[in-house]
């Protein structure tokens, strides 16, 4: 009794304090620009930064976040929680060290289970979320995936069918010729079995489901949670022409595709035109005709008179969206009762005009998107930055998500490496969480915060030193770190 009118207590004041706008002592960290603006009905703390190149997120079972770090492996991540956005980095370890993951990370359905992956490979530890220990060696599940320009290997672990892992890989250009065809390997997102994989590790060209082609370089795969339809988001091509003409400021559309769902082939392993067919964006574009936003289409680039609209329609699938080109979608999540996703979009550089570096939220409903397939407002914005004539350099670069066990949204930004944690305002999320683990572990949390926080503070300031002169900055980064 006495236990539980403590913990109303601890409640209310924290209730209290949450709508106060105030985080008992919990406070969120401030940025090197302009604070970015979260949507209506959300607020937005920042409550990590020092991570280099942070890239892909996701929760353990016992409430800690793993980031993929590129180029320095799978950090572990604590916080003092105070509920709502009131929340700030307490401790940082580091499960694995190592330079060639780059972006993908996935748990089993049990949480014992860690993979991550390189260019190259995707590789598995055994992991003790209590011990905050991964296996001293790993093993290889899928190998044979390097190649040029888009390096990210974005993995994503079925909950509808634990122990199929989904990989996606992306081109080696802008336009691969490769990509169309199979047999390549390039532009695709196939599924695999993991459960018990031998020493002969799968080969991701010649094993594996293919669940679809002709997908330029799709980082952001979701599962949707009420049907298990499988969702990714794709980056579409840069510097297109049609018919002669420089269309690509505002073409072609990035896209959200569907891949049906792992217990049935519908909807499944059709491709989805790259490197020859791409959606429509804005349709003020030469020889237009009956097309309209998403159709698919024919580009200068093709460099094949068979390759025509027609051609396109007839042997393309359609994206279930699309949005604005070149704002670089880098991952989707969505909400356990499958209402919304969310998706980040990393932000533009083929472009005038900066677009993109903010996360969106998308409407679902029955597991499919409520927005038209021609639509242009299926985004809804849930968090941007200030003024994107200041980006990429003034600016957060959105990149991995991940929900807490409140619904709470996390998002990685790896040009700024830091963590940021969104909230739906009114609701009372992470409160009840909060009285177990926040106030006693922030005296002590601080000791091992600072070991692994200095080291990766040094190489962070020789990572701003990247950023000097956009142009510096993004052959660097295409050359280095190689994705978008
Ligand atoms: C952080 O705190 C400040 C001051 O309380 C607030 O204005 C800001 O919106 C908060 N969020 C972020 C993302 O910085
Ligand atoms: C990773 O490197 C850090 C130093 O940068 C070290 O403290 C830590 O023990 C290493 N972790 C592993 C798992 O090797
Ligand atoms: C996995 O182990 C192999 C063999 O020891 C090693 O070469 C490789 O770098 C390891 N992978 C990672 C990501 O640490
Ligand atoms: C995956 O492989 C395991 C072990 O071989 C098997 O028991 C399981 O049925 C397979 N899962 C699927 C979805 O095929
Ligand atoms: C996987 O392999 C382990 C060890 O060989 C075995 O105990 C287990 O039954 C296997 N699981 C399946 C589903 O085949
Ligand atoms: C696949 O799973 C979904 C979600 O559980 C279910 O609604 C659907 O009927 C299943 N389809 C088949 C072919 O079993
Ligand atoms: C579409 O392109 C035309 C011509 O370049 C431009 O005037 C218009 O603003 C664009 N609209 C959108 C929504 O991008
Ligand atoms: C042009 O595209 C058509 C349709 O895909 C294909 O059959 C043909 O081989 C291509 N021609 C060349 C020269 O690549
Ligand atoms: C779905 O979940 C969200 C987040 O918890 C909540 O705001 C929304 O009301 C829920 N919608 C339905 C229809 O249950
Ligand atoms: C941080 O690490 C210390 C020392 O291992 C531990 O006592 C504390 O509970 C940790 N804090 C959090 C919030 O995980
Ligand atoms: C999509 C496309 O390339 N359309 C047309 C471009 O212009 C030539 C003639 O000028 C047409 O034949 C193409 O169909």
């Amino acid at each position: 009794m006495q236990f539980r009118s403590n913990t109303c207590l601890g409640l209310w004041a924290l209730l209290i304090a949450t709508a106060r706008g105030q985080c008992n002592g919990i406070s969120n960290l401030t940025t090197s620009y302009a604070t970015p603006i979260a949507g209506d009905g959300w607020s937005a703390s920042l409550i990590a930064n020092g991570l280099v190149g942070a890239r892909g997120i996701i929760f353990d079972s016992n409430g800690a976040l793993l980031v993929a770090q590129v180029g320095f492996g799978i950090a572990h991540l604590t916080f003092t929680d105070g509920g709502g956005t009131c929340l700030q980095m307490a401790n940082m370890t580091y499960l694995v060290n190592s330079t060639i993951l780059n972006h993908g990370i996935a748990l089993s359905a049990d949480g014992k289970t860690l993979y991550a992956s390189s260019s190259e490979a995707v590789y598995s530890w055994s992991y003790d979320p209590a011990a905050v220990s991964v296996s001293a060696t790993n093993k290889t599940l899928i190998t044979g995936m390097t190649n040029d320009d888009h390096t990210t290997r974005t993995l994503l672990m079925s909950q509808m069918q634990p122990g199929t892992l989904i990989v996606s890989r992306g081109s080696n250009a802008n336009i691969d010729p490769e990509a169309e065809t199979l047999s390549s390997g390039h532009s695709q997102i196939k599924a695999f079995n993991v459960t018990n994989v031998t020493d002969t590790p799968y080969d991701f060209t010649t094993s594996g489901r293919l669940l679809g082609w002709g997908l330029r370089n799709s980082v952001g795969v979701a599962e949707e949670p009420m049907t298990g339809g499988i969702y990714s988001v794709e980056n579409s091509a840069d510097e297109i022409q049609r018919n002669g003409t420089d269309i690509h400021q505002n073409n072609p559309g990035e896209e959200l595709n569907f891949h049906g769902m792992l217990n049935s082939t519908d909807n499944q392993g059709g491709n989805y035109g790259y490197p020859n067919c791409f959606a429509v964006w804005n349709t003020s574009i030469p020889d237009a005709g009956n097309l309209k936003v998403g159709s698919q289409m024919t580009i200068d680039a093709t460099g094949n008179a068979s390759i025509t609209d027609a051609f396109c329609a007839t042997t393309a699938v359609l994206p279930r969206l699309t949005f604005q080109a070149h704002m670089a979608p880098l991952d989707i999540v969505f909400l356990p009762n499958g209402t919304e996703a969310y998706v980040t979009f990393h932000g533009s550089w083929d472009r005038s005009a900066p677009v993109g570096y903010k996360i969106v939220s998308l409407a679902f409903n029955n597991g499919q998107p409520v927005a038209a397939s021609d639509s242009m407002t299926a985004a809804t914005d849930i968090f941007v930055n200030t003024d994107n004539a200041n980006c990429p350099d003034g600016c957060f670069r959105p990149v991995g998500l991940a929900l807490d066990k409140n619904q709470r949204l996390f998002m990685s930004s790896d040009s700024t490496g830091e963590i940021y944690v969104l909230a739906k305002t009114g609701a009372s999320t992470g409160a009840g969480a909060a009285t177990g683990t926040g106030t006693g572990s922030a005296a002590t949390g601080t000791a091992t915060g600072t070991g692994s926080a200095a080291s990766s503070t040094a190489t962070q300031s020789a990572a701003a030193r990247w950023e000097i002169g956009g142009m510096m900055w993004l052959l660097t980064v295409l050359a280095v770190v190689g994705f978008l």
